[in-house]
């Protein structure tokens, strides 16, 4: 590495000074004008983390579900995962680093890590339509440039279509082929596959309105619309070319405010699904004939999956080891389900997939959904090859069972949640097991629910325990909570700060959607008072 060069370039990327910024729930994240050195600097630190692991590394220019004006990165690591905690902290270390340090904290990693500084690296790097990604990617190009790594700039790709190259990459094709082609055909084929088998198939029957949020997915959509077309018929809204990015539309606008999103033209019963602004979360939703509006959220497409599989799995006679895992935001019903209903095993993390990703790797085929939306299921090696062993080995329907598996193993992204693949996946259950929304929606009611955020000067002042369901500090702000929540029925409540946007998260839910939001309420101006808040007090 030519440490005078990487000074020299750095200084065209130079850090405004006194700003501060953590690697958080998704990489950085925050306004796109302040983000010119830590892509240059993702850069640098990508080539170094694919020296150390000899492997493809990917960066992602994206804020997701931020408002147009963010912006964000974050890295991908060999298997398409997230990156390694270990390597957050250098990059916040890195990000951080005064101009005239950068040569010294870029050794320190190297010397930490065990970076052997000869080795070739390759970096391979995507981003979202927000105006100022492009710009923002070069800087990322320039940091990998001046290091003396090799790239590939996907240009524009959703999130999860950059982690699915990732892992293709580093799997040498055994994934699947790493350009979004590769990916179109392997996603529609496993669809195309599997609806063959339903009640409809042939006709057309399945057809779906998609909210694109703006954003990339409309992109990804369109041209990967005519490969499934057999299977299912989709109509795109909010296609970015007139409205704004996740502005009153995609899958966090709808989620959180629990109402559809403005450019969409809904009928009764009619099934509908936002993505968000880089097509790594999905709801779904419809208005049924009185008018009423119904989310589904992730908790739900958590249990329509565990129990496609679960249904699956015994009718092969196989006892793979299922497990689910949610954050504290999954509401209290679809928990009781999955474990009394279900029989499922669930688990709780923090709120990121990177924590949910994890843990699902522990179990033969672990699901994992946040309520956002944001989820997939991951098949261990011994699962997929035990299911595939059976689809050659057994016979007429518990063959036909295992092929299904085999085939809905394909249709998910097991580097990422993704947005497209959970579509299809709902898509082909729903009409392999003849369900209407409706139907799917009424496997249990969710406890109302609220989300609520709260500006604070310093949201760091905010700590937590319990996968994020206790307040530890500021003092007195758990007592308060705990008095708050024993006034409501069915109630619980948690605040944490968020890892993506600079504000204080509130969710509580209790017997009604009026206690819901006056607990919501309270809680709010508890955080405001305790962990000082800022602008205007919560108002209900
Ligand atoms: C990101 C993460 C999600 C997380 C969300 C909100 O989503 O990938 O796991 O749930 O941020 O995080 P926080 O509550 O910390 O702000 P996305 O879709 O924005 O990438």
């Amino acid at each position: 590495m030519d440490l005078d060069a990487i000074t020299k370039h750095s200084a065209l990327h130079a850090k405004p000074s006194g700003l501060i910024l953590q690697y958080g729930t998704a990489g950085f994240r925050t306004k796109a004008e302040h983000l010119d050195h830590v892509m240059f600097r993702m850069g640098l630190l990508a080539v170094l983390r694919s020296k150390q692991t000899k492997s493809t590394i990917g960066v992602m220019v994206t804020a997701s579900h931020n408002p147009e004006e963010d912006n964000g990165v974050k890295l991908v690591d060999p298997l398409g995962e997230m990156l390694a905690p270990s390597w957050e902290e250098h990059a916040t270390c890195l990000a951080n680093a005064e101009e005239q340090d950068v040569q010294r904290v870029l050794l320190d990693i190297s010397e930490k890590a065990a970076v052997d500084l000869q080795q070739d690296a390759f970096v391979v790097i995507g981003r979202d339509t927000r105006p100022s990604s492009e710009k923002l990617s070069q800087s990322v190009i320039d940091g990998i440039t001046v290091s003396g790594g090799q790239f590939h700039d996907y240009g524009l790709l959703t999130t999860p279509q950059l982690h699915y190259m990732v892992y293709c990459r580093n799997t040498q094709g055994q994934y699947g082929q790493a350009t979004t082609e590769g990916y179109y055909q392997k996603l529609s084929k496993a669809f195309v596959e599997l609806t063959k088998q339903a009640f409809c198939s042939g006709d057309k029957c399945l057809s779906l309105k998609v909210d694109c949020a703006n954003g990339i997915g409309a992109l990804k959509l369109r041209e990967m619309k005519n490969y499934f077309s057999e299977g299912l018929s989709i109509q795109l809204f909010n296609v970015g070319t007139t409205g704004k990015l996740n502005h009153l539309c995609g899958a966090d606008f709808v989620k959180s405010h629990q109402k559809p999103p403005q450019g969409i033209e809904m009928e009764p019963n009619e099934r509908c699904c936002s993505f968000d602004g880089d097509a790594d979360r999905i709801v779904y939703y419809y208005y049924d004939a009185d008018g009423h509006f119904h989310l589904i959220d992730g908790d739900k497409i958590a249990t329509l999956i565990s129990s496609f599989l679960k249904e699956l799995l015994l009718e092969i006679g196989e006892s793979l080891n299922i497990g689910v895992v949610q954050t504290a935001y999954a509401n209290g019903s679809s928990t009781r389900y999955l474990e009394e209903v279900m029989k499922v095993p669930v688990y709780c993390t923090k709120t990121g997939v990177k924590h949910l990703h994890h843990k699902a790797q522990e179990f033969d085929i672990g699901i994992y959904f946040e309520a956002n939306g944001h989820g997939t299921v991951l098949f261990s090696k011994t699962a997929e090859m035990k299911i595939k062993q059976l689809s050659e080995e057994l016979e007429d329907k518990k063959r036909k069972a295992a092929k299904m598996l085999e085939n809905i193993i394909d249709l998910f992204n097991q580097a990422a949640g993704d947005a497209i693949s959970d579509m299809l996946v709902i898509e082909a259950i729903l009409a392999l097991k003849g369900l209407t929304v409706q139907q799917w929606d009424a496997l249990y009611t969710d406890l109302p629910n609220r989300q609520l955020k709260v500006k604070v000067a310093d949201r760091q002042v905010i700590s937590t325990t319990d996968a994020e369901r206790k307040a530890v500090t500021p003092p007195g702000l758990q007592e308060a909570i705990d008095n708050l929540v024993k006034k409501y029925k069915l109630s619980r409540a948690f605040v944490r700060p968020s890892g993506t946007e600079d504000i204080v998260r509130v969710y509580a839910e209790a017997d009604s959607q009026e206690s819901a939001d006056s607990l919501a309420h309270e809680v709010s101006v508890a955080v405001f008072q305790l962990a000082g808040g800022v602008g205007e007090s919560p108002q209900p």
